[in-house]
């Protein structure tokens, strides 16, 4: 035993990440634990590990020392384990030239493929969503086991902020929320009240108010645990669902996401799901508040939220509503109330089918979970089939085990590679990784609607797209678009497989597509807006902006509008008038929310750079003209000039997460090869005249490139809801990419000089 004890002090961090794998089937990917033979001599691991045995408990010991990870310089981990899995890291020489930057480039990054043909990745950042999973096993009693658990606390660890606290992502500044989340998980989980950092972070909460303080999510995750009382929240009214369809407040008009969060949630509310107390839960209660937990004033604390969390501020019509709702709450009817729980229990039963338990994502995932175990017991199959799906949430990195925002982000990702590789297809590794994208996109298109799509106030489906796998199937309208553009640009290119998405498919595609264009002209994300603006002024959750309705976005409209121009220059003749209308008012709207100073606000990665980059294109897609033409339209013009003003002085453009949360530009200390790669697509699309800004750019990408043709992981560059932020991997290849192929492409006789 001492020899085993000696040796592990040796064992490398490298060879302690190889004991975890991905594993990748139809996009579906999980990680497993798979301790390698030489680990399992070392640490004399037998089949039967308990991890209760002394050997057992040092190699978790060690796997925990191999996941420290330093968040102060950056708290984005570059997804090594991963990638040291797949990537055989065969290049190692300093590029140069634009050529041999694609080349290696897109070598490097199809070694990542996975063999069912898609990127898979790092999807981590919001610091709201582990926790969440953390209290499921928690309240169901399913233990995470070991290993997992080990990395778990490790992620918490890491991204624990210089002032003791947690951010709602893991580049933001503490908050209540992502505070006294991670403190409860982490005491559910065994760290003790003593270790340095809950002592930290019990300084943080207290010194911001206490728990009282925490934000409306987190008094609901909390009353669940018994660490706050169902009296502290302001009534989350089931019998909502039961009013006609026809009244605007109605939840089937929410935004998706918001509607499949409030659902469960108004499930526990109604039942009002607490689990019985044990010794932990009486020691957090009594660490957590400033006073004694006896003496709070729950009514009170219904409306105490930390100013530092708070984003969205409530207003005099939301706090006129609560009041008529508690009231309510007092005197609600019995039957009325299981009325309401008995048709919200089988609407969360209808969302499990529908996404076969993955759910629509990582919020609803969690709470569902625990409503179908307190309606049905920890033995029942579909409680059971929730469980299994948990591991689909959880991505491993260097910094931990993290919960990923959504099953993955497969299907975008892969999209995106493919339109990379479509700039250059000639080589013969580009066209057989294009084959193997091919397949996985053909397989991922929604072949048709779901049960219980009218009953359940689900759009069309059919012909869609979603963001990750098919097995997830809700449609998104951006995604769908993507899918429709590279089914079409493949079969330009003769890429073909065994099972095509034919012509009738894609003319789903583009009914499905047209269904989801808004009054307004533009596209929202999952489905049509379906409520008016006003609606907004009740949104619960002080965390976020612009939750309540589905909104028209730049991104989505520019993707849908670019993929029925597409489509409508390869089959002139089909869906002709309407397509061309589509196209008109999508192009319109675009217009209309166009900035003064010629830029788009992004609602879906930071921030103007990339809304930008679509603005340009979407235009572009609907006929404006370009610097190309004798007359560059004057939309386009605008927005050129205001991403030339954003250039630094490497070359590069640098945006700062702040962007979003502000909305306006804010730049970032360092250049970013995301953001530079999405202004010199949008310039070279509009083929702007100065070649020299584009030179320039080219060249801040080729400098950053390494030699093993991968980029930097730099500054976190997704966003939703405006303030927070999560991360994507794939980015810091796919677009440097695409930049340099569409470089490549259109200036070959500056390709071929030195740039
Ligand atoms: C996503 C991820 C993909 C993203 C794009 C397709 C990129 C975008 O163009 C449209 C919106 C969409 C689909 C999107 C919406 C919000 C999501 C689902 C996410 C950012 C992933 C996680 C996030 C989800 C809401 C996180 C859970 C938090 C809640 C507030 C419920």
């Amino acid at each position: 035993m001492n020899d085993t004890l000696l040796q592990s002090n040796l064992t490398s961090t490298k060879e302690l990440w190889a004991c975890f794998r991905l594993h990748t089937y139809n996009g579906r990917q999980r990680w497993a634990f798979e301790p390698t033979p030489e680990i399992k001599e070392k640490y004399g691991l037998t089949d039967n590990i308990l991890w209760e045995r002394e050997n057992e408990k040092l190699l978790l010991k060690d796997i925990d020392r191999a996941f420290i990870f330093n968040n102060k310089t950056n708290p984005n981990s570059a997804d090594l384990i991963y990638r040291g899995q797949f990537s055989d890291n065969g290049y190692n020489e300093d590029v140069n030239d634009v050529f041999k930057a694609f080349d290696q480039g897109s070598k490097y990054y199809a070694t990542l493929q996975t063999d069912d043909g898609n990127w898979t990745g790092d999807y981590g950042g919001p610091m709201f969503l582990l926790p969440g999973l953390i209290f499921a096993s928690n309240i169901t009693s399913t233990p995470i086991s070991e290993p997992y658990a080990t990395l778990i606390r490790r992620y918490m660890l890491n991204h624990q902020r210089e002032d003791g606290g947690w951010g709602l992502h893991i580049e933001g500044p503490s908050t209540m929320l992502g505070t006294t989340l991670q403190y409860v998980a982490l005491r559910l989980m065994g760290l003790s009240a003593d270790h340095p950092s809950a002592q930290e972070a019990r300084i943080w909460i207290l010194q911001n108010g206490g728990a009282e303080y925490i934000p409306s999510w987190g008094k609901f995750y909390l009353s669940l645990l018994g660490l706050y009382e169902w009296d502290g929240c302001h009534t989350l009214i089931p019998e909502l669902w039961l009013l006609p369809k026809w009244v605007p407040i109605h939840p089937w008009r929410y935004w998706c996401h918001t509607r499949m969060v409030y659902l469960p949630m108004s499930y526990c509310y109604g039942e009002k799901i607490k689990i019985a107390s044990d010794s932990v839960l009486d020691e957090i209660r009594s660490e957590i508040y400033t006073c004694p937990y006896e003496i709070i004033n729950w009514k009170a604390a219904r409306n105490k939220v930390c100013n530092k969390d708070e984003y969205t501020k409530k207003n005099w019509l939301l706090r006129q509503v609560y009041r008529l709702l508690n009231t309510y709450e007092r005197v609600h009817l019995k039957g009325l109330r299981k009325k309401a729980l008995r048709f919200i229990l089988s609407y969360i039963e209808m969302e499990d089918r529908q996404t076969n338990y993955i759910n629509i994502g990582p919020v609803n995932k969690v709470i569902n979970s625990i409503s179908v175990w307190y309606a049905h017991g920890e033995s029942d199959p579909a409680f059971q089939k929730h469980v299994d799906r948990w591991m689909d949430y959880l991505w491993i990195a260097e910094d931990g085990m993290k919960m990923n925002g959504y099953n993955g982000s497969q299907l975008w990702d892969t999209a995106f590679a493919a339109q990379a590789l479509l700039e250059n297809p000639k080589s013969e590794h580009a066209i057989n990784t294009l084959k193997s994208i091919y397949r996985f996109v053909e397989f991922t298109q929604i072949k048709a609607d779901p049960p219980g799509t009218e009953v359940f106030f689900r759009h069309r489906s059919k012909g869609g797209w979603p963001f990750s796998t098919i097995e997830h199937g809700w449609p998104i309208t951006d995604c769908t678009a993507e899918g429709l553009k590279i089914s079409l640009k493949m079969h330009a290119n003769g890429i073909k497989g065994t099972e095509e998405v034919s012509l009738e498919r894609m003319k789903w595609t583009v009914e499905t597509i047209l269904s989801f264009q808004n009054n307004d002209g533009g596209w929202a994300s999952y489905e049509k807006t379906r409520a008016p603006k006003w609606i907004e002024k009740l949104n619960p959750a002080e965390i976020f902006g612009d939750i309540m309705i589905d909104y028209s976005y730049v991104e989505c409209s520019s993707a849908c509008v670019q993929a029925l121009s597409v489509f409508a220059s390869h089959y002139p003749d089909l869906f002709k008038n309407r397509i061309k209308t589509s196209i008109d008012r999508g192009a319109s709207f675009i217009r209309s929310i166009q900035r003064e100073d010629g830029s788009w606000l992004g609602s879906w990665a930071v921030c103007f750079t990339y809304a930008t980059w679509f603005g340009i294109e979407g235009l572009m897609a609907s006929g404006a003209k370009t610097y190309k033409d004798k007359e560059v339209d004057m939309a386009i013009r605008k927005a050129c000039e205001f991403l030339v003003s954003k250039q630094e002085s490497d070359g590069g453009w640098g945006e700062s997460y702040e962007s979003c949360v502000s909305k306006t530009y804010i730049k970032h200390t360092q250049s970013q090869v995301v953001n530079t790669a999405w202004a010199l697509l949008a310039l070279m699309a509009a083929s702007y005249p100065d070649e020299y800004v584009i030179r320039r750019g080219i060249q801040f990408l080729i400098t950053m490139q390494k030699p093993n043709g991968d980029w930097p992981q730099q500054a976190i560059s997704g966003v939703f809801n405006f303030n927070c932020m999560i991360t994507y991997t794939a980015y810091r290849n796919v677009f440097p990419l695409w930049a340099i192929g569409r470089f490549i492409k259109k200036y070959p006789h500056i390709s071929s000089e030195e740039v």
